[in-house]
Order: structure tokens, then sequence, then C-alpha cells
């Protein structure tokens, strides 16, 4: 049983965190996703569309998620490794080396982005479509 463990605040759901999930799930066999608090992503400077309850909801909903745990800080990842039994630790290479320091806890993979989707861009792209409308 390989347990794979990521973490992000996955607001306003696209395809480019769907392609993360389902790639992190194919690398093992139960994938627990930390998911960042409404108070993380104040201090991430992330201020998410839905709240956690609502993205955990609709993260739980996903074929790829086995668990939703709460990310409220930066400090958690070793202790959530131990935890949670995980055997691979999985970001975007976004985050490439960033976590290096769990690779003594569990392996640590980096996957490639999925190009031209962020929340930040959905989300700005249907303010301008409501102004418009006014
Ligand atoms: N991601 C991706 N492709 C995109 C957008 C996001 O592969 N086009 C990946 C990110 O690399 C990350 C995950 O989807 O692995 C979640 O993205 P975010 O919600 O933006 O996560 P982030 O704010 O980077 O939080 O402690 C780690 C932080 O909580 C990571």
């Amino acid at each position: 049983m390989k347990r794979v463990i990521t973490y992000g605040t996955y607001d306003v759901l696209h395809y480019g965190h769907i392609n993360l999930l389902k790639r992190a799930k194919a690398l093992g066999d139960y994938l627990i996703v930390a998911l960042s608090s409404d108070e993380f992503n104040a201090i991430k400077n992330k201020k998410s569309y839905y709240t956690y309850e609502q993205r955990k909801a609709i993260l739980e909903a996903c074929r790829y998620v086995d668990l939703v745990i709460p990310e409220n800080d930066w400090e958690q990842k070793i202790s959530d490794v131990q935890k949670y039994q995980a055997d691979i630790f999985v970001m975007g290479d976004d985050w490439e080396g960033k976590f290096d320091f769990l690779k003594d806890y569990c392996e640590v993979i980096y996957l490639p982005r999925t190009p031209d989707v962020s929340s930040t861009q959905t989300k700005k792209y249907l303010k301008g479509n409501k102004n418009a409308q006014g």
C-alpha cells in the first residue's frame, strides 16, 4: 500500500489541478491532500474564492483523492509524512527543490505543471466578464 501526499490551495479547481492529482495518485494506491486552510492562505498571500470547507468538499468529490487534511503552516510536512506514513511527497515543479528536506523521510517527486491554466487567471477572466455584464 503506497501512500502519496501533496499540498495546495486548490481554489477554483481546474484541469491543471486534476492533472496533478491524477499523476500523484498513479504513483501509489492512496492519495492524501493537505489542503491550505483559509488562515494559511493568508500567510501565503493567497485569497481563495472558496472557503476551506468548500474546497475540501470539491476535492473529496475527486476520484483521485482518498483523504483531505488541513494544511495550517509551513512546518507540518515532516510530521504529516510520519503521521500519515506517506511513502511519496509530490508537488508541481514550480516548487522544484523547495521540499528536498523531506528526502530523509520519503520519496520527493516534482511533476511538471500543466501550462496556461491557473485559478488566478480564471478568476480574473470571470471578474472581467462580470464587469462587462455590469
Ligand atoms: N498545479 C499544476 N499546474 C497548474 C496549477 C497548479 O500542476 N497549472 C499544481 C501545483 O504545482 C501544486 C498543486 O497543483 O502542486 C496545487 O496548486 P496550488 O493550489 O496553487 O498550490 P500552492 O498554492 O502552490 O500550495 O505547502 C505547499 C503549498 O500549500 C502549495
